[in-house]
């Protein structure tokens, strides 16, 4: 096949090149924010950096961070680098602790969304002759304006039917020729089950590809995916701090996804050290906007952990590549002194051969942590006898171990009773949290 681009000059521009780009944008960047945000003037000030002292790339590690809480101190428009009358739009994300925080965008800037976004659907395969079916919830959250804002740049038919009401959007795959699902992992593989449950054959729609993101996801449930799909499943990663979906996306080769180079700046950091990581290494990513005007911000601390590589890609693109964050540093479970991400189990599940209906109980009884896990049992175990279940749980139990390092209890429960999500999933309920502890 042929491969397309949506802007091939730059998105196979040589490293030199895009260097160029992101020496000239960082340098008019760290102006701009100077100039207009009264927190990175301080920050600067506090720390003897002048703007003229970043020069390059090179200088980008003498900034400080930004993090969450400086958007929820500056709450809402304390950081916007541009008066309120040139904001055209704003989005929020509530997450899952604390106050919620607000970005803003100039035309210019949903101007650039639309071409990231129209960049992942190109390497996807889509073109004007695709209908786009955008399951990412709309409004505040990022997601469904953002794959909206890129169909309409490639010219092809966005279908924005939101999140929710599952036999709704399966009507809509059938009768309006859906060809690329976008919504996230989790919600897709909702809709696979309710298609399979419906008796419908994956083959007799029209989707030939499926853009999932917004949580952590493994390969082997991209897997599962395509296979009760019939699809490609590609990744697209982002956050609202810095722009919303599409901040990186997957193509052909689907080992990870390409940043946007000339727009996004990316660095893997050590997160307690705080210094940068050569490529290779995991750490947590940072990234450094250098092309936005409303919320352009220097640093900002993801709490995503991925591993950056600069290796050349099949597709020609040549844009740093990310692997899938194998999940936050907030989201990260230590129990018992181990590190356990909600991923790690999902691995194990699905090489089990389960589905990846699973939630996780955290709790600390006698003052040690316990790990329990809901997994849901196959629909040929459901007849099982309560000794053929107990098996399969222990087997469950020993695979875990073995990944994890610490044991945890499974519980088999029937099929379907673990509650779908249409959005992000909530997998874990940490109850020492929740006692404060
Ligand atoms: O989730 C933006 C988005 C919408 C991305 C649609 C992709 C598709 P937030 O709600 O601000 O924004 O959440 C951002 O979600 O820091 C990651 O922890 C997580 N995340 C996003 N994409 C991925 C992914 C949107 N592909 C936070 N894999 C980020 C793993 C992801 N985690």
């Amino acid at each position: 096949m042929a491969e397309r681009y949506w802007q091939k000059e730059i998105e196979t521009a040589s490293r030199e090149e895009i260097r160029a780009i992101q020496d000239e944008r960082l340098v008019k960047t760290v102006k701009h924010v100077y100039d207009n945000v009264e927190m990175y003037r301080k920050r600067m000030d506090e720390a003897g950096i002048r703007p003229e002292d970043i020069k390059s790339v090179d200088d980008l590690k003498k900034l400080p961070f930004t993090t969450k809480q400086d958007l929820r101190d500056y709450y809402p428009y304390g950081l916007f680098a541009v008066p309120t009358k040139d904001v055209v739009r704003l989005h929020a994300s509530s997450g899952t602790t604390g106050k919620q925080i607000v970005v803003g965008y100039t035309q210019n800037d949903l101007d650039v969304w639309a071409d990231i976004a129209a960049r992942q659907l190109y390497a996807v395969g889509a073109d004007e002759n695709d209908f786009i079916h955008v399951a990412y919830g709309y409004g505040l959250f990022t997601g469904g304006f953002g794959l909206h804002g890129g169909a309409g740049r490639i010219g092809a038919t966005a279908i924005p039917v939101s999140s929710g009401n599952t036999d709704r959007q399966i009507t809509i795959l059938q009768d309006f020729g859906s060809t690329v699902l976008c919504c996230t992992p989790s919600y897709a593989m909702y809709i696979a089950e309710q298609i399979k449950a419906k008796g419908i054959d994956p083959k007799t729609l029209s989707l030939k590809a499926g853009i999932f993101g917004a949580e952590p996801w493994t390969e082997e449930m991209r897997h599962q995916i395509e296979e009760m799909l019939d699809i490609k499943a590609y990744d697209v990663y982002g956050l609202t701090e810095i722009m919303g979906p599409c901040v990186s996306y997957e193509c052909s080769a689907q080992t990870g996804m390409h940043v946007n180079e000339d727009h996004f700046i990316v660095e893997a950091i050590d997160p307690e050290t705080e210094e940068v990581l050569p490529y290779g290494v995991p750490g947590e990513l940072v990234f450094t906007c250098i092309s936005k005007e409303c919320c352009p911000f220097i640093r900002y601390r993801t709490r995503d952990i991925g591993v950056l590589t600069v290796d050349k890609c099949s597709c020609g693109r040549t844009f740093v590549k990310m692997t899938k964050p194998k999940g936050r540093t907030d989201d990260m479970l230590i129990i018992r002194g181990v590190n356990v991400f909600p991923s790690q189990i999902e691995t194990v599940l699905l090489r089990m051969g389960y589905s990846p209906n699973y939630k996780i109980y955290v709790d600390r009884v006698n003052n040690t942590d316990t790990l329990l896990i809901h997994v849901e049992m196959n629909e040929d175990m459901f007849s099982d006898t309560v000794a053929k279940i107990k098996e399969h749980e222990k087997a469950l139990e020993a695979e875990l171990r073995s990944l994890l390092g610490i044991g945890a209890d499974v519980k088999l429960v029937s099929p379907g009773s673990i509650e779908r999500s249409m959005g992000k999933a909530k997998r874990v309920e940490d109850k020492r949290k929740l006692i404060g502890g």
